[in-house]
């Protein structure tokens, strides 16, 4: 009899059982024996073959990019949740996320929160830091912009990442409210962090499937090539130094570092390229 396989796609494994998400239904499904053998692991992103009756993953499609810690393949955007106040607003750690999903050829999208904490003088500040990154072409909304970014994530599949307490669980939960996540004060009464930092699970949002994680802790810059970050730091590339191969860093005559004197680079942006390449 011919066998009746449907694409679907993993959305949480739970030790050996992985559940796909089929067009119409979730299955709760076991892995072939031949991914051992053939030393592949189901990921939580894939997108897979199943047999439908007996419950089981047949194959696995080619990924188009895996991370690591927690494992997730086949992510189209990174939102990158970034707060401006508690805690407080870390271009080092957002500079360096924006790097490295580039690198794992991921679409960022940075996600501002908490605006509502800062007052005058601070937002002024801030709004010259967003706008500098809208201007560089970088995907910027706020928080509080629900319609647009579930226009922007339209039948993708997403991954959240941002510090603890940046607002990564509320704001899922007002993209889906019946979605329930815990949010920080709950999450503190039960002991956070112990045993949720590993896991992790695609949830179905309108047309859109998202993961809520803690950061990838594999991410490491200093593990990258000089040569990469420096492509990653994309506006640095409209740029033309005498020097064919600089660096930006001890050259003499640097056309970035003119600009950052001119203010048309952000200073912290400059500042954080050094001490990627330089670690
Ligand atoms: N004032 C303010 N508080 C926020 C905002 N977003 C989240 N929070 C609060 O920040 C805390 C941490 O949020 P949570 O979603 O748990 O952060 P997560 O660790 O990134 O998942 C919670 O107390 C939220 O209510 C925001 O835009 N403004
Ligand atoms: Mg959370
Ligand atoms: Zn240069």
């Amino acid at each position: 009899m011919q066998q009746q396989l449907k694409r679907g796609k993993i959305i949480r494994i739970i030790s050996n059982l992985y559940t796909v998400e089929l067009e119409d239904k979730t299955l709760d499904c076991h892995a072939r024996g031949k991914f051992r053998k053939e030393k592949i692991t189901p990921l939580v992103g894939d997108f897979c073959y199943v047999d439908e009756e007996n419950h089981y993953i047949l194959e696995i499609e080619p990924r188009k990019n895996v991370l690591e810690r927690p494992t997730i393949a086949n992510m189209d955007f990174a939102l990158i949740v970034t707060s401006v106040k508690l805690p407080n607003l870390s271009l080092n750690l957002l500079d360096k996320t924006l790097s490295l999903m580039l690198i794992n050829k991921i679409e960022p999208i940075l996600c501002f929160t908490k605006l509502d904490l800062l007052n005058e003088e601070e937002q002024k500040q801030i709004d010259k830091i967003i706008n500098y990154y809208k201007k560089c072409d970088y995907q910027v909304v706020k928080n509080t912009e629900l319609d647009k970014i579930k226009r922007l994530l339209s039948g993708k599949q997403i991954v959240l990442t941002g510090q603890t307490g940046a607002g990564k669980s509320t704001l899922l939960n007002k993209l889906s409210p019946n979605l329930h996540l815990k949010t920080d004060e709950i999450s503190l009464a039960l002991g956070r962090g112990k045993h949720t930092t590993r896991h992790v699970e695609l949830f179905k949002i309108e047309d859109f499937f998202i993961a809520d994680t803690p950061g990838f802790s594999a991410l490491e810059i200093k593990e990258i090539e000089k040569e990469a970050i420096k492509e990653s730091f994309k506006e640095f590339n409209q740029y033309t130094c005498p020097f064919k191969n600089c660096f930006h860093d001890k050259e003499k005559e640097c056309r970035i570092k003119e600009a950052v004197l001119k203010e048309e680079i952000l200073l912290s942006r400059y500042q954080n390229y050094l001490d990627f390449i330089n670690r």
